[in-house]
Parts: C-alpha cells; structure tokens; sequence
C-alpha cells in the first residue's frame, strides 16, 4: 500500500512537471492570407499603404518584430504552403506548382511533428494542396481557391457544407469557435488563412464603397515597356491592360452592358456575384451600377484614351483588393482581441504572413510568379512575448523555408536533419547570428498567365534571374534600380558582381540539390 502510493506520488510529480513544461511552450497563432503585397500593409510603408492603413497588422509589428527582407521560395500558392509545411524547397517537398497530384502526406511537416509532440492542431481556411490535411486535430477547409461570399467548407468527414456570409469573416469566426472549445491541457497551434485577396479580389459588403473618395497612387512602373530585359516579361498574360477580364475581375457584368462591346478579354462570367442572395446583390447592385453605368458612357461617348482605360481598370482593381486587405486587417484585430479577452496573449507567438507578393500595377500586373520583389516578397511580422523587441525590423533575408525549423525550435523540438530552412529563433531573440548572405528561387509553373519558367539568386544588393527556356539571364542593383528597370547582365562594368553571383546561384543549386534546369526552347 504504502509501496504504490510512493509510485502514484511518482507518477503524480511526473505529470505536473510536464503539465508544467507544455504550459510553458509557446501556443502558435498562424495568420495567413492569400496574395498580400507588402506594400498593401501600411507597417511596410508605402504610398498606397497610407491611403488604406492596417492597423490590426501594424498593431503586431509595433508589438513584434518585422522582417523587411522576407521572401518565397517559389511565388505561387500551393507551393508556398508546402514549402512552409515542410521547411523545403519545392523540388524537395514535390509540390512544385499548384496543378499535379496534390501534397505528398507522406512526408515530415510541421502540423505532423507539433502535434506529435503534444500540440492541439488546427488548420481553418484556405488550403489548397489538394490531398487532405493531416496532423491536425480539426480542419475545415476552402475546396481549391473556394470563395468569396456564401463559400462552401470541407468538412473532416468529407462532406461539403456552404455557409451563409463572406469568407473572411466566416473563417475567423471559426477560428475563435475552435479556439474557444480546443483542449485547454495543451497548447495550440492554429494556421487560420484567408482566401483574401485572392483574385477576383471581392470585398465584403460593408467595405465596398472603402475607397471611393481617396486618390490611389499610380506605381511610377504602371505603364512598363518591358524594355532591357528578358524578351518574356512581354509576351506574360498578368497586365492589367489586356488581361484583367471585365466581369469576373473588374466586376462589369455582360447584363450591365447593353451594346457597349468592351476590349477581350471576357472570359469568365460572374461566379461570385451569382453566389450571392437577392440582398447581397442588391448592395453590390447599388455600389456598382451606377460606377459602371458612368464609366460604361464614358467609353461608348470614346472619351477615354488607352491610358485612361488602364487607369480606371487599376483603380477599379485596387479599390476591391484593398476592401479585401481591410477586412483582412479586421480578422486579425479580433484575433488578437480573442488572445488579449482570454489571457492568451503572454504566451502565444503570433505571426502575421501571406504566401508570396502580389503586383499592385507594378509593371501593369497583377498577380506574382515572377522573381521581382513585388511577388518574391512575403509578408513576416512575428510577435512572441518577451522575445521579440517590440517595434524591431532585423536586416536578414529569410524565406518561407525557415518557418517550419523556426516553430520547431520555438515549441521545444528538435530540427530533422533533412529540413532545408533555419530557425529564426536566434533572430526573434535578437542575437546576433552568422546568417545567410543569398537565397535561391524557383518557379515552375507553365500555362496560366504565361510566366516562363526561371530560377535566381539574390544577395542583399544584387539579383540574378535564370530563364533557361529563352536561355536569358538578367541581372539587377536593387540599390540603384530598386524597380528592376534596367539588366545590367551584359554591362561590362558589372562582369565581376556577374560572375560572383552566377558563381553562388549555382553553389546554391548544388546546396539545396535542385534537379536540372529545363532545356533551352529547340533542344532536346
Ligand atoms: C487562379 C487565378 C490566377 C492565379 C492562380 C494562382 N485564376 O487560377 O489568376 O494566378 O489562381 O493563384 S482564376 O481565374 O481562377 O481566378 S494562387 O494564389 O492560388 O497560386
Ligand atoms: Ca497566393
């Protein structure tokens, strides 16, 4: 008797102790949304951010840490995710471009390995890797890009369910609803990602007259040439000139035309405005109509020049996004409420990233894919408690390889050794830490929007962009041509930056054991 009240004392100790240790590990708070420039977040500072603040995002920068120098590995969504599951390139994790087999759930990930090591998991929201989640306690996921009003949700159980709202919302009010009945005896980990703002960049309702009355700043590159670099940057399908379609991006219904025959493209129809019951159409109706009735006279009276054209279609573009971006900054105020209301604060680390950048009518685009700061850019704000020094912007360049090993070093794990990223730990303490001087980049993708595939090295001055298929390189100063107008690849005063950085793309390829590059167009 007394023997085994001894044991159970034991036994007792023994649990407390590690009750005790995983209260002490940090919960994990993953905020993440879909296509969020950098110059769309107001802490990054830009002339489009002043007009339209995110003071819910900027609230975390000014109480964390952001990382001005933040890149991806690969700009498109599918491969962004995977590579932050798995802290690996593409080529490793095998999820190289958003079409294919799905995810391979074969492997090591982060979701995996926090919830073996005792972590209540989660995931809400848009996924996109095809194959089923797995390592997480509860999922409920966007099928694909979902969408933007009365979505549908992947259940766990397979089934299908559509949801009355706008998908922001919907997707943090099921954040907090899991947050509020998760297992309290561990911490957490909740990856909740926005669709927004995702093409077709739909804002919710309230935010659709947002920016009206404010004077959007045009990008100096609105009206790019494609000079003086490589010959494909002219012939990709992502300007906002001649590829943004009227109705499904521009929202100019066919039904609202009459006989006024716009410039193609027209490709699409309206998915999300048929979505939408007779009270949602109604607000869309009374916001729209009349803005596309007036614009609609303009352009049959031949009032507008091309210019004006692109004008209005980027205006346009950029009203409904940055109505997205708001509502994405409002998620993210009522997740931190959610931590501040329930004592969670202290001890959560919150991050605050989207998958790559995005072209705000940088170069007349839209969407990413390309190795230009716009798209290689990620968004990286991470707030941690009694780690990171509030307000605080460290110089290193880091890539969506290093949040897998980073949340593993912060939850107490240790690092497989396959894992191609680093912990940012040492850098979120603020110690100073021998770090990377170059990243690799790799784009894969054929087809939609026509970006050739290419591949790069960036240090923290010069980039060096690969286009095997045209066999073209191109090379930038990024302090003397921040907007990557001008290659100096083939300018004798740069041979030598030349040949040090093919030197290092190609050290790194062999570092991060890339397959071979695609063939030049005409060999086999
Ligand atoms: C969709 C969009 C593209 C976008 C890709 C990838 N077309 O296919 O414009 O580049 O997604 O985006 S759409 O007609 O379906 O809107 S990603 O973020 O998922 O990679
Ligand atoms: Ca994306």
């Amino acid at each position: 008797m007394f023997r085994s009240s001894i044991v159970i004392l034991a036994l007792l100790c023994c649990a407390t102790a590690r009750a005790e240790d995983s209260a002490k590990r940090p919960n994990i708070l993953f905020l993440f949304s879909d296509d969020h420039a950098i110059n769309a977040i107001s802490a990054y500072g830009s002339n489009l951010a002043d007009v339209a603040p995110t003071p819910n995002i900027d609230r975390l920068a000014q109480e964390g840490m952001l990382f001005r120098n933040s890149f991806c590995a690969n700009s498109i969504c599918g491969p962004s995710r995977a590579t932050i599951l798995t802290g690996k390139h593409s080529h490793k994790n095998g999820f190289m471009r958003n079409t294919g087999k799905g995810f391979d759930q074969s492997q090591w990930t982060l979701s995996k390995a926090l919830h073996a090591a005792g972590y209540n998991t989660a995931i809400i929201g848009k996924w996109h890797l095809m194959t089923d989640p797995q390592g997480f306690d509860h999922w409920e996921v966007l099928p694909g890009q979902g969408n933007y009003y009365n979505p549908a949700f992947i259940q766990q159980d397979g089934t299908t369910k559509r949801f009355d709202g706008y998908v922001t919302d919907l997707i943090t009010d099921k954040s907090i609803d899991w947050l509020d009945g998760r297992d309290k005896s561990k911490p957490f980990f909740l990856m909740c990602q926005h669709k927004a703002p995702h093409r077709t960049f739909a804002p919710p309702l309230r935010h659709l007259d947002a920016f009206d009355s404010v004077e959007i700043p045009e990008p100096d590159t609105l009206f790019d040439d494609y000079a003086n670099r490589s010959k494909t940057l002219a012939t990709n399908e992502m300007e906002i000139d001649r590829y943004m379609d009227w109705a499904y991006d521009l929202k100019v219904r066919k039904d609202e035309r009459g006989d006024v025959v716009l410039p193609a493209p027209d490709r699409y129809g309206t998915p999300e405005y048929n979505r939408m019951n007779a009270e949602q159409k109604a607000a869309w109706d009374a916001h729209f109509g009349p803005q596309n009735q007036a614009f609609l006279k303009e352009f049959q009276e031949g009032k507008l020049t091309h210019k004006d054209l692109v004008r209005w279609k980027y205006r346009r573009y950029m009203r409904d996004y940055l109505g997205a971006v708001k509502a994405v900054d409002e998620s993210v105020g009522r997740m931190l409420k959610y931590l501040d209301d329930n004592d969670l604060a202290e001890n959560t680390i919150v991050i605050y990233s989207s998958d790559q950048g995005f072209y705000l009518g940088e170069h007349g685009w839209y969407d990413k894919r390309w190795m230009f700061e716009e798209s290689f850019q990620m968004p990286l704000i991470v707030r941690w408690p009694g780690v990171t020094k509030p307000n605080s912007e460290p110089e290193q360049m880091v890539q969506n390889i290093d949040y897998a090993p980073t949340l593993l070093e912060a939850a107490g794990e240790d690092i497989p050794a396959e894992i191609q990223g680093r912990s940012l730990v040492p850098i979120l303490k603020g110690e100073d830490v021998d770090w990377r001087d170059s990243l690799y980049y790799a784009y894969y993708e054929l087809g939609e929007h026509a970006v050739p595939q290419h591949f790069g090295v960036r240090t923290d001055r010069y980039k060096l962009i690969h286009f095997p298929v045209s066999n073209e390189w191109n090379m930038f100063d990024l302090e003397k041509d921040p907007q990557e107008m001008v290659s100096i690849y083939e300018d004798p005063a740069a041979k030598e930056i030349r040949d040090s950085l093919t030197k290092e793309y190609f050290r790194l390829r062999e570092f991060y054991d890339a397959p071979p590059l695609p063939k030049a167009a005409g060999t086999n």
